[in-house]
């Protein structure tokens, strides 16, 4: 999961979606309430949708997602343009610090409260702690400038046709997706999420982790992938740059990359999944438990009167879930909530 805040757009509640955003942060890596967390960034994303300037907190109270508690802060913040909750946590050393740390890849909340325990409360008090740092935490910290950078689309294409090209040279029956933000046509990219399949590997089929490393070591060799993060059978995390054309050129900035290998017969549930974006996963989750079936990023099953899942039901395309659970298909472009 990137890092970044979602690219903010055009919105005539943007401070009010800024706010809501900011709290949800504080609860997630600070608190760790992650069922606040959740209903702030739930609210923010109904406000962010609403087409018009809100007015009051009672006129928010009337959207999904929005109660009592969030709507006196909306009043709060209409009334006065800005939040004593906010304003407090902002002057709280502790809680700035945390929620610095954790925009490092690597450090989650708890190991932020813990460096932040032992004194370590900037970037700079990690590059003076490397020791204290785990290999992923270091190379955060390495490119923690340009990780904070979001993708234009313009690279991301250019990294899309690299990585296409790389793995059809090798072999050309895997197949490669980006999904994330990008294929849902957004015009810049925290990350790029990698899915990754092949038709010799599906969900029955023991691991085959060479299908991924394969990958990861031809990418490194043809320059693109720079560090490793982590390597799993299924999953790699890492770092990538594309090369500059000509030497007058800026050198391009480096990314994360994440690669997720994926068997065959769940690869349609799992670009669903990895497209997002989050939110529109939670709702068609929902949607998916009031039709009687439970959706995840590997398949889709019946649950029965009992509510027991039975069996993964068969899967040709992202349309045959949207079929199964009586949603109209969205595209990915249609898919940003
Ligand atoms: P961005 O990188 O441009 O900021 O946005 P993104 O591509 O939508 O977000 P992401 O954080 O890279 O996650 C990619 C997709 O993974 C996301 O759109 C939906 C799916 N996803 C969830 N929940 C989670 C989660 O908790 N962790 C991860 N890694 N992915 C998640 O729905
Ligand atoms: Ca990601
Ligand atoms: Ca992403």
């Amino acid at each position: 999961m990137s890092k970044r805040k979602a690219p903010q757009n055009e919105n005539p509640n943007t401070g009010i979606v800024d706010f809501l955003t900011e709290l949800a942060n504080y609860e997630k890596n600070v608190t760790r309430a992650m069922h606040k967390y959740n209903a702030y960034r739930k609210a923010a994303s109904t406000v962010a949708k609403h087409p018009t300037a809100l007015k009051s907190g009672a006129e928010a109270k009337k959207l999904d997602g929005v109660g009592v508690q969030i709507a006196k802060k909306i009043d709060e913040f209409l009334a006065t343009g800005k939040l004593q909750k906010l304003e407090k946590i902002r002057g709280d050393d502790t809680s700035t610090a945390i929620n610095l740390l954790t925009r490092v890849t690597g450090i989650g909340p708890a190991a932020a409260r813990k460096f932040v325990e032992d004194g370590i409360m900037t970037i700079d008090d990690l590059k003076k702690n490397e020791d204290k740092l785990n290999h992923h935490q270091k190379i955060g910290l390495r490119y923690f400038e340009d990780f904070e950078k979001r993708i234009p689309r313009a690279e991301m294409t250019q990294l899309e046709e690299k990585i296409k090209s790389e793995i059809n040279s090798m072999d050309p029956e895997y197949t490669a997706t980006i999904c994330g933000s990008y294929r849902r046509g957004a015009a810049s990219s925290g990350d790029i999420d990698i899915l990754l399949t092949h038709p010799t590997f599906t969900e029955k089929d023991v691991k085959k982790p060479e299908l991924l490393k394969y990958v990861v070591t031809q990418l490194e060799e043809c320059g693109l992938v720079t560090d490793q993060l982590s390597m799993g059978d299924t999953k790699f995390m890492g770092v990538c740059r594309l090369e500059k054309e000509d030497d007058d050129e800026p050198d391009f900035l480096f990314r994360r990359i994440d690669i997720r290998l994926i068997p065959c017969d769940q690869y349609h549930c799992g670009t669903l999944y990895f497209t997002g974006s989050d939110m529109f996963n939670k709702n068609m989750r929902g949607k998916a438990l009031e039709e009687g079936y439970t959706l995840n990023e590997y398949c889709i099953k019946p649950l029965g009167s009992t509510g027991v899942p039975g069996e993964p039901l068969p899967v040709s395309s992202e349309e045959d879930v949207f079929d199964y659970i009586g949603m109209d298909y969205k595209k990915p472009s249609e898919r940003n909530m």
